[in-house]
């Protein structure tokens, strides 16, 4: 049932920035997509293994991207408001932004990383130091029992197995609690055509009505959808028990996601090909506009060491010789080269924006907090690239 549509070629852990005596062991895979007929999922046609990704080196600290700590501080404001949820736990709980703004004594995290299981853990909050299964939500409802709000925000489409990683919430949810998860929307990919949003840690990526009927075998079942302007457009899913009288009941925006997707073709195989194709033609355009910007002598850099770069710059064949260097404000992703490029990833303070013609936005989902702290580039007459949603220079 499951048909391939897409093809990104080898690609690098998006992650995983390297020591230079790292690179003869870098590990590539195929980058290749497939839409399942019957649920209607979109997945990687090979997963890599969670450990090879997620583990105590993982390098994207959410805390180090400013408008993200605000995303997650007005959330907890908003579900806490609406729900007044007694416990909560939170699945990928990375460097804590959100379980930040919840008491210590009734927050639970998971968290496979050990590097980011330690920073809640030293705030106090109480830690499992692994990845999201039925067997660990048994095993932690021995200890605290069920929980009234478990939440999740860009973890979920990185669980392979989505029926166990379903189950384990429905198993560990009060009857009148709510499962909140937010991801990248793939309606927002399929319009802006932002193939960046796949690679190894995106094993799927989700539109409204695939999550509905996995959720449905599961146990669960959506009662409301948001669209958010984060990470290029991401759902956040609200989800509950079934035939449990609750306050919760189906909202308007449930519906109209459902048809807003149907009405775009995101249940048709077809939509997928025209898809490819876009991806294709952007492929081409961008290593022609960066290529040609090159031979011309332009000095270009990249802004955002992003893992959405990773898969653009492996799949268009870019690297050291077209791009100079990345800068990105994530320390321990600094003083590195960046998967499968080998760009060296720089600290934004180190450089002289003005000593170069064109930035490309690695990190295009935030271009407008970087343009507006930019402007002296700009002034002084650099300009941006972005390939969404095509490839465009602008100042
Ligand atoms: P950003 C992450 O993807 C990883 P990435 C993850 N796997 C996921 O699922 C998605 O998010 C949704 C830097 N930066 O958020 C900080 C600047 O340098 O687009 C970050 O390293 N200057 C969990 O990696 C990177 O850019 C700035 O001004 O594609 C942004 O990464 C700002 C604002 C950020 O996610």
């Amino acid at each position: 049932m499951k048909k391939e549509f897409l093809d990104l070629g080898k690609q690098p852990i998006a992650n995983k920035f390297l020591k230079e005596d790292e690179i003869k062991d870098e590990f590539f895979f195929d980058l290749k997509v497939v839409f399942d007929e019957e649920t209607k999922l979109v997945s990687l046609k090979e997963f890599v293994k969670p450990e090879l990704m997620f583990n105590e080196n993982y390098a994207y600290n959410t805390s180090m991207s400013t408008p993200m700590v605000n995303h997650f501080r007005n959330t907890a404001s908003v579900l806490k408001g609406r729900f007044n949820p007694k416990s909560v736990l939170e699945i990928g709980s990375n460097d804590g932004p959100f379980i930040s703004n919840f008491p210590t004594d009734t927050s639970f995290c998971v968290e496979p990383c050990d590097n980011f299981a330690k920073i809640t853990g030293d705030m106090g909050y109480r830690t499992r130091t692994d990845f999201w299964t039925t067997d660990l939500s048994k095993e932690i409802e021995g200890d605290i029992g069920k929980v009234d709000l478990i939440y999740s925000a860009n973890c979920i489409c990185h669980i392979q197995d989505l029926d166990d990683c379903f189950s384990a919430v429905a198993n560990l949810l009060s009857d009148k609690g709510v499962f909140v998860f937010e991801d990248p929307s793939l309606l927002r990919m399929l319009e802006r055509g932002s193939y960046d949003q796949i690679y190894d840690e995106h094993a799927h990526v989700f539109s409204v009505i695939a999550l509905d009927n996995i959720l449905r075998k599961n146990g669960l079942m959506i009662f409301d959808v948001e669209n958010l302007s984060v990470h290029g457009g991401s759902n956040r899913i609200y989800a509950k028990k079934p035939n449990i009288p609750s306050d919760n009941v189906i909202t308007q925006n449930y519906y109209d996601n459902i048809a807003e997707e149907a009405v775009f073709g995101i249940d048709e195989f077809e939509t997928y090909k025209i898809f490819a194709e876009r991806v294709e033609e952007s492929k081409d355009k961008l290593f022609r506009c960066l290529g040609n910007l090159r031979h011309n002598g332009k000095k270009i850099l990249s802004i955002g060491a992003t893992s959405k770069s990773t898969t653009v710059f492996n799949y268009c064949g870019i690297d050291d010789s077209i791009v100079d260097c990345i800068t990105d404000t994530t320390p321990s992703k600094q003083g590195l080269l960046a998967p499968g490029s080998h760009i060296p990833v720089v600290n934004r303070d180190s450089v002289n924006l003005n000593d170069y013609d064109y930035a490309f936005l690695g990190a295009w989902n935030f271009k407008d907090v970087i343009a507006n702290k930019e402007r002296d580039f700009v002034k002084n007459g650099g300009k941006f690239i972005t390939h969404v949603p095509e490839i465009m220079i602008f100042s």
